[in-house]
């Protein structure tokens, strides 16, 4: 059930459809070439002004807010690491009840939290959930830049298997310190929260126009909305800053990061992965990043083989890890 009257938009076809008006402006201080900032300006431009927003602590809090200055342009507040669901929770909550009260007028707005990796994969799991389970309109979107990069780089529960971090440097004796496949937060938020109306994965600029969408899908659904976001980080991952469109795109072909959205339990892919043919070699993603620079051949081998498995055996293809069902003995 909606909380309050159902908004609508146009979907934006092409570039020339892209509004110009900008909420998230200049005079954040995020680093050269960095996607989560695009991530920030893209969402709010595809909702309006008509929108609050909070955004927990991390790189977007930190960077956009130094020196008592802020790119926002439309209401914005921060949060505890771990607390956009329940701050979610309240911007909703607040806005029905002065609606109800008659001291704001009866129109649509926005609620809309974001989150890191580590805020909300990791430690705001539980928030987020809660979020999700509730009949309020309100969107969380969790920023992935693989790692808690604002205290930086310390490896999360999303960072990509091998990837060097400050929690997980190569060493002479033990190789690889990142160990632990990503977590799959969409994938289990999708399967768990029954009234969670929209999920989806999505890359800032890859492909062109998908994300911008993808929030005003959400936004237009109402009920509770998930969106995680795939975003390259030049500090973090190690690469020129000028390539960040082209890392997020290597990423998502390689079949790494899995793109999709599901509406009413049916997943649409939005990059289609399964065919073998669709997918480059992990190694196109891996090689050009200096994260990865002391992996070995048989590292590469590893994790192109969760890869394939991911795509060839699961049985919703990089959402669902389950395999199918063994006859009952
Ligand atoms: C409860 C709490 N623990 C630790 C910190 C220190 N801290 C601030 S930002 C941050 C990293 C956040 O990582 P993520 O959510 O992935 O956002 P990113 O920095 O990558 O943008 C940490 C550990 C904090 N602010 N609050
Ligand atoms: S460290 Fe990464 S996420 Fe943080 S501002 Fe720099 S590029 Fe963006
Ligand atoms: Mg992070």
């Amino acid at each position: 059930m909606a909380t309050q009257e159902m908004i609508t938009y146009d979907k934006i076809k092409g570039v020339h459809n892209i509004p110009l008006e900008e909420f998230y402006t200049s005079g954040h201080r995020t680093c050269q070439g960095c996607e989560s900032a695009t991530t920030m300006r893209g969402f709010i431009k595809a909702a309006g002004p008509r929108s609050i927003v909070t955004g927990s602590t991390g790189c977007m809090y930190v960077a956009n807010t130094s020196y008592m200055t802020t790119p926002w342009i439309v209401p914005w507040m921060h949060t505890q690491l771990g607390a956009s669901g329940s701050s979610a929770i309240g911007m909703a909550a607040g806005v029905r009840a002065l609606k109800r009260k008659g001291k704001i007028k009866d129109e649509h707005i926005n609620a809309i939290a974001f989150c890191g990796d580590l805020g909300g994969g990791d430690m705001g799991l539980s928030g987020i959930s809660g979020a999700l389970q509730t009949n309020y309109d309100l969107l969380i979107i969790m920023y992935d830049n693989e790692s808690a990069a604002n205290t930086d780089i310390q490896a999360t529960g999303l960072t990509t298997y091998g990837a060097q971090t400050t929690f997980t440097p190569p060493g002479k004796k033990t190789r690889i310190m990142q160990k632990r496949w990503k977590k799959n937060v969409a994938g289990m938020l999708a399967v768990g929260h029954p009234t969670c109306k929209y999920i989806a994965t999505a890359c800032a600029t890859y492909p062109p126009m998908d994300f911008l969408n993808k929030v005003r899908k959400a936004l237009a659904i109402g009920g509770p909305t998930f969106i995680h976001t795939y975003d390259p980080c030049p500090k973090g991952w190690d690469y020129h800053p000028r390539y960040s469109h082209e890392l997020g795109e290597l990423g998502i072909k390689s079949g790494l990061y899995p793109l999709y959205e599901i509406v009413e339990g049916q997943v649409t892919y939005t990059y289609d992965a399964r065919p073998k043919k669709s997918r480059i070699p992990v190694n196109d993603f891996l090689s050009k990043q200096g994260r990865f620079a002391h992996l070995i051949q048989e590292d590469i081998d590893y994790i192109q083989k969760m890869v394939n498995q991911m795509w060839d055996e699961w049985e919703i293809p990089g959402i669902a890890p389950l395999k199918g069902v063994l006859k009952s003995k």
